[in-house]
């Protein structure tokens, strides 16, 4: 069975990170209510879901995705490109520790799981301004027992490479135009594109054929309905506020 770990958004969010401040600080209420639906909807899909709690001190722990890459056979615990949110690690670590042997992403490196982009065998990452360089290799020595290649990707000034990608069902990318290079993309794996006036909406989970996306991108909406998936729409404008998305907000593995 699909699992998933969350972990509920903190009291503090209003204190999370946001790249451009907005005039009102993120709302904490809101983003918990968009989470629970998040929560709901995961279940909903027959995901057997754990909720972390919230910590008053670690702003953006809502964000799990960063703290840690899962794979059939380990937890590599990531050490977060923000020094605000590197404490995050702790909870996630003993979380995973108990489903997978866990090994620890080494300092001075960092890497933020938002960077990181699982299409089939090939982990794709983002050299983000949260992700070293060196943080390739790492992933490649980590991850080798499994055949899993791993190619850095140039994101420019994005805060992560899954912004504006995402790898929601099996053998299918969503991006937006020219995101990620046709040839890193595993052969068989075709690519739909979400227009650039809904880039944010390029970021979304899958169950099965159903496909979970941030409400409020039509065009997105009726690409995917079009390429035969089931659409389930979520409110996240909250979550949005900081920079979030719908994959940041799980750990997504095999039971
Ligand atoms: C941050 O800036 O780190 C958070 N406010 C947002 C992190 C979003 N994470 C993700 O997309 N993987």
């Amino acid at each position: 069975m699909l699992q998933a770990l969350m972990r509920e958004v903190s009291p503090a969010f209003g204190r999370a990170l946001v790249r451009r401040p907005g005039a009102v600080p993120p709302d904490a209420e809101r983003a918990a209510a968009q989470h629970a639906g998040v929560v709901a909807a995961l279940r909903g899909l027959g995901v057997e879901v754990r909720v972390l709690p919230g910590s008053p001190l670690w702003p953006d722990c809502c964000f799990v995705e960063d703290a840690a890459v899962v794979s059939d056979r380990l937890a590599l615990i990531t050490r977060p490109g923000a020094e605000s949110r590197r404490g995050e690690v702790a909870a996630v670590r003993e979380a995973l520790g108990a489903v997978r042997p866990v090994v620890e992403f080494a300092a001075p490196l960092c890497l933020d799981g938002g960077d990181v982009l699982r299409v089939g065998d090939r982990l794709l990452v983002g050299r983000s301004q949260r992700s070293d360089p060196g943080a390739v290799d790492a992933l490649r020595a980590a991850f080798l027992p499994e055949d899993i290649e791993v190619f850095g990707v140039p994101v420019g000034d994005a805060l992560h490479l899954k912004c504006y990608a995402s790898a929601p069902v099996s053998g299918l990318v969503v991006s937006v135009a020219g995101w990620l290079p046709d040839a890193l993309l595993p052969a068989g794996v075709e690519r739909l594109v979400v227009p650039d006036d809904e880039a944010c909406a390029a970021n979304m989970v899958g169950v099965g054929e159903t496909v979970l996306v941030a409400a409020g991108y039509p065009e997105t909406s009726r690409r995917l309905r079009a390429h035969g998936l089931e659409v389930v729409e979520l409110e996240l404008d909250a979550i949005a506020a900081a920079d979030g998305s719908l994959t940041c907000l799980s750990i997504l593995y095999a039971g």
